[in-house]
């Protein structure tokens, strides 16, 4: 019973103070959804298992040969139902990952280091610059190693704030320049690892404007608490001008 307890007080708890977080994307209110089918599900069956336990206890049967579907059958209803959630979660994923992004939509890198983000736009262009590793110097205002001898890069867009518009689809390419690190924005349903050496795309709709916390989720080192930024969802026209004043800057 005291673990049981112990679980029903922590969901109350969660219930009255936590919560899930405001939801600002237009794929939120289904991972919500998805997430409370879960938790409603699994508490279900939790206070089934104690209910179990608690006849067992008080009728205090003697012990006797079961026949093999009482435990079996049990056993085929819980991986029946798993499969179902695994698959109905496996869809939520691939439609932010692997059905691919409209070709329409805004793209943007964004770069994890230790211990801070970069974003970069492609410009006027339409088209990011090649990047060198041996390039990459920070000091010297190129943190992502944009090669100079490739023109593609002159008119790209290096910022530390992700600054987005308002119901746009955003095609976002994450990676790493060292370890393993998170990139997670709770208000906008999101999160994914950025992995050295490989490119992985995400793409999202943010519907609220607003500032919301950009964090890491990976212990990634020693500056890990301090690695995180904001981004800044505005209104169309607002965005159009931002890009436009970045774009001006970067061609001076
Ligand atoms: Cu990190």
């Amino acid at each position: 019973m005291i673990p049981f307890s112990i679980q029903l007080g922590t969901f109350a708890l969660s219930l009255a103070t936590w919560g899930l977080p405001f939801d600002a994307s237009t794929h939120g209110p289904a991972v919500d959804r998805h997430l409370l089918l879960n938790l409603w599900i699994i508490l279900g069956l939790a206070a089934l298992a104690h209910l179990i336990l608690l006849v067992g206890l008080i009728a205090r049967r003697r012990a006797e040969a079961t026949s093999w579907h009482v435990e079996y059958l049990p056993l085929a209803a819980l991986a029946i139902l798993f499969a179902f959630l695994t698959i109905r979660a496996e869809r939520l994923w691939a439609a932010a990952r692997y059905t691919g992004a409209d070709l329409s939509a805004l793209q943007v890198q964004v770069v994890g280091e230790q211990f801070a983000w970069y974003f970069r736009y492609p410009g006027t262009d339409y088209t990011f610059g090649v990047t060198k590793p041996q390039l990459v110097d920070a000091g010297a205002g190129n943190p992502l190693g944009i090669d100079p001898a490739d023109n593609h890069g002159a008119d790209d867009i290096v910022t530390s704030e992700l600054v987005l518009p308002a119901n746009r689809e955003v095609d976002l390419r994450i990676n790493s320049l060292d370890v393993i690190h998170g990139f997670s924005v709770p208000e906008m349903r999101l999160k994914q690892n950025a992995v050295p050496g490989m490119t992985i795309h995400i793409h999202f709709t943010p519907k609220v404007p607003g500032t919301y916390a950009i964090l890491c989720t990976q212990v990634c080192g020693m500056g890990h608490y301090r690695m995180n930024a904001n981004l800044r969802v505005l209104p169309a026209e607002k965005f159009a001008a931002w890009l436009t004043a970045k774009q001006k800057a970067v061609q001076r």
